[in-house]
């Protein structure tokens, strides 16, 4: 299976990103997970979305906070797709971080979550590769049948205590 790269803009970032890391590790989904600056770093940035597909990953996810930059420039210089995790930032909420990631310009999509929305994007990311991994497919099935029995117990509980 192709790898997925978890980058992230700050060591700040990584108390959200861990939800993201979480759920790949639940789905067998093999990852790295490095922290890239678009601003502080950009050459590093540069080089690895240049490399990521010949060195074995199908998909990025990118966390950045505040102007978040990350995702749209690791796109702009890879056609792998990339997921993008505005995180919530002190001063705006994290409405800086998603409509600086969300309002790419046409030719460089980035699939832009929820603010700290990391566990969908490891979902997304692994529904990607599920395309041609059967065994991953079967894992994501059993993963909605389990949120629907969740609901389904949670309707049951609420109604046996009213
Ligand atoms: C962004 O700036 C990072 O992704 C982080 O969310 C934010 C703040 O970074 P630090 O100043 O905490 O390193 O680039």
């Amino acid at each position: 299976m192709k790898k997925v790269a978890v980058i992230m803009g700050s060591d700040s970032d990584l108390p959200v990103v861990e939800k993201c890391l979480n759920q790949l590790k639940k789905l067998d989904i093999p990852y790295e997970a490095h922290i890239i600056s678009a601003h502080r770093t950009p050459m590093l940035a540069h080089d690895f979305a240049s490399n990521a597909k010949a060195n074995g990953f199908g998909v990025i996810i990118a966390a950045a906070g505040k102007a978040a930059h990350l995702a749209g420039v690791l796109a702009a210089y890879t056609t792998l797709p990339v997921i993008g995790i505005p995180i919530k930032s002190s001063t705006m909420d994290g409405l800086d971080s998603l409509l600086s990631m969300v309002q790419m310009p046409s030719g460089i999509p980035v699939a832009t979550v929820a603010i700290d929305g990391a566990q969908n994007a490891a979902l997304l990311a692994a529904q990607m590769l599920a395309l041609s991994d059967e065994t991953l497919a079967g894992k994501l099935e059993a993963f909605k049948a389990e949120m629907e029995a969740g609901v389904i117990e949670k309707d049951r509980k609420l109604n046996e205590s009213l």
